[in-house]
């Protein structure tokens, strides 16, 4: 066993962290531009890639490449200034938002990206009140100052009075449109001047110099230069620190600006975000809380994905490691089974890209592809078993019948739509009257089903047919045998059963659950599988 030391030293040097947003504030888009500053790539692509443009790393699905939004979240690791960064690049749209909302389980800061012309906007207000439930620190990125925006005082009154947390600036801008110059970094007390490159592909040089360094009056415009010793005279003046405590706390949100399609302010604010940021932190299991310095591994199953690579058609369990070292081969308990699994394809992870990992420590992400043994939610641990209990679960929504329109590629068809299901994306029913070529999928976000019908096509090679049922709730049920013989189901109801084979029923409207709840007192209602009592 390496000295504890050495342990505490590779856990102090981790940060995991989300990114979050409403959809298009530029997620994606920072992300490709802390790859760039961090070494992990040379020349930055864009979510909108052109023609002979390089494609954004983190949205390297078929479908988020041609429609230029995330839909699922990216693990990328990369070291920068002696720091091991494992970066979640989360999907904005709300019909993924179950995805974004299990992968911030796994974060222990989260990065805020506001569209500086837009300001607050409503998915943002939902993804920080859950950062906020669960006490994340967040970091505040205003991002898109190239263009015109909204005043920086009103961006800041507006975190306030919208989100609810004071927010205190790190940089200030200068100027922001055509007029965009560059940011005064208040902590390092220097004014950065930013040169515009193409496309943002690379780099940008950037020029540093004080406050009141004379030589700013040739390089600014007299009156940006007026207005930004007055900004900052006002802020100062005003005490408007950065105290850490408050920080770790999630009482204040420290702000950057910047445009990260123009690489303004991104290196800046990765330098300050790092000492700023919690290294890996405890995480509470069924048992009792667990401490990253602990010597014996253990983790938690965050997502699963399959297919993220055409030459590896398999399924990746991301774990994020809790505590103890990670060790290539390593045997772990999977305390759902009782069983213990030798892990001996374990991955690095990223975004699509993947190595073998023959270490790693509390708050990296790895890749686990033991076929079908692990469930979202799944702990993994050496050592005495614990449950973490972490993994949030949401209520489907919207139902469908996807129905297999080939016959020959029926295998396909329910490899694929039960392989898709086991990401948590969906729920697979089964009407227990239909044909074995039909099957119920249900969703929380309807754009789920576009998603699972394309990847179906474009990873199976299976073309399928839709057709939307018009209920409302689902709900399992358990009840002696005799009284399911004589219960009342009620109109427009449907019995299903789930994949394990569990009972539920799909009811049309809230007036027909009040109905079925009333008219059977006998059976329970649940909203999630009696087989998966997370
Ligand atoms: N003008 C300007 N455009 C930007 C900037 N940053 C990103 N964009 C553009 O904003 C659009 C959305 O960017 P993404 O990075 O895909 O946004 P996202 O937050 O990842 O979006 P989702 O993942 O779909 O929620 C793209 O067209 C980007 O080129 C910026 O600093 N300035
Ligand atoms: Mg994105």
């Amino acid at each position: 066993m390496q000295s504890n030391k050495t342990h505490l030293k590779e856990i102090q040097r981790r940060r995991t962290f989300a990114i979050i947003s409403h959809p298009d504030a530029g997620k994606t888009t920072l992300t490709e531009k802390l790859l760039l500053y961090g070494g992990a790539i040379h020349l930055a692509g864009s979510v909108t890639s052109r023609k002979n443009r390089r494609q954004a790393t983190s949205d390297w699905m078929e479908l988020e490449k041609q429609r230029g939004i995330s839909i699922t979240s990216t693990v990328l690791q990369f070291e920068y200034a002696e720091h091991v960064l494992n970066l979640l690049d989360t999907p904005g749209h709300q019909d993924f938002s179950e995805d974004t909302y299990r992968t911030l389980v796994a974060a222990d800061s989260a990065i805020m990206l506001i569209d500086s012309a837009k300001g607050v906007e409503p998915q943002t207000r939902k993804l920080f009140e859950v950062c906020r439930q669960r006490g994340l620190p967040i970091f505040t990125f205003m991002n898109k100052l190239d263009r015109p925006g909204k005043d920086p005082f009103d961006l800041l009154a507006e975190i306030e009075h919208v989100l609810g947390i004071h927010a205190v600036p790190v940089n200030w801008p200068i100027g922001n449109g055509q007029e965009f110059k560059g940011v005064y970094d208040r902590l390092g007390k220097k004014v950065h001047l930013f040169s515009r490159t193409e496309l943002g592909a690379k780099k940008v040089p950037v020029q540093a110099a004080d406050l009141h360094d004379s030589s700013l009056k040739k390089i600014l415009d007299p009156e940006l230069l007026r207005k930004l010793r007055e900004d900052i005279e006002l802020l100062d003046g005003a005490g408007e620190t950065v105290n850490q405590e408050k920080i770790t706390k999630a009482e204040i949100t420290p702000v950057f600006f910047g445009s990260a399609s123009n690489n303004f302010g991104v290196e800046l604010f990765l330098r300050h975000f790092l000492p700023m940021a919690p290294s890996p932190l405890p995480r509470a299991a069924a048992e009792r809380i667990i401490q990253p310095e602990e010597p014996e591994f253990r983790g938690f199953v965050f997502k699963i994905q399959a297919n993220m690579n055409p030459h590896h058609r398999d399924r990746i369990a991301f774990v994020r490691i809790v505590s103890g070292k990670f060790e290539r081969d390593i045997t772990v308990l999977n305390p759902r089974l009782g069983k213990p699994v030798r892990l001996t394809r374990s991955e690095k992870i990223f975004a699509q890209k993947r190595d073998i990992v023959d270490e790693a420590y509390p708050g990296d992400i790895i890749g686990l592809t033991n076929p079908g043994a692990f469930h979202l939610g799944d702990t993994v641990c050496a050592g005495e078993p614990v449950h973490f209990k972490d993994i949030p679960r949401f209520l489907p929504e919207h139902f469908a019948l996807i129905q297999n329109a080939t016959a020959e590629r029926y295998k396909q068809f329910q490899k694929g739509i039960v392989q898709l299901a086991e990401e948590g994306v969906a729920q697979l029913l089964r009407d227990e009257g239909a044909s074995q070529t039909q099957r119920i999928v249900a969703v929380v976000g309807l754009l789920q089903f576009d998603v699972i019908r394309f990847r179906l096509q474009s990873e199976y090679d299976v073309k399928t047919s839709i057709e939307m049922l018009s209920c409302k709730h689902l709900r399992w049920i358990q009840a002696p045998p005799e009284v399911l013989a004589t219960a009342y189901w009620g109109p427009g109801t449907r019995k299903v059963r789930d994949g394990e084979g569990n009972l539920a029923v799909l009811i049309k409207d809230d007036w027909g659950l009040q109905y079925m709840v009333k008219e059977n007192p006998e059976i329970k209602f649940l909203e999630f599988a009696p087989s998966n009592p997370n």
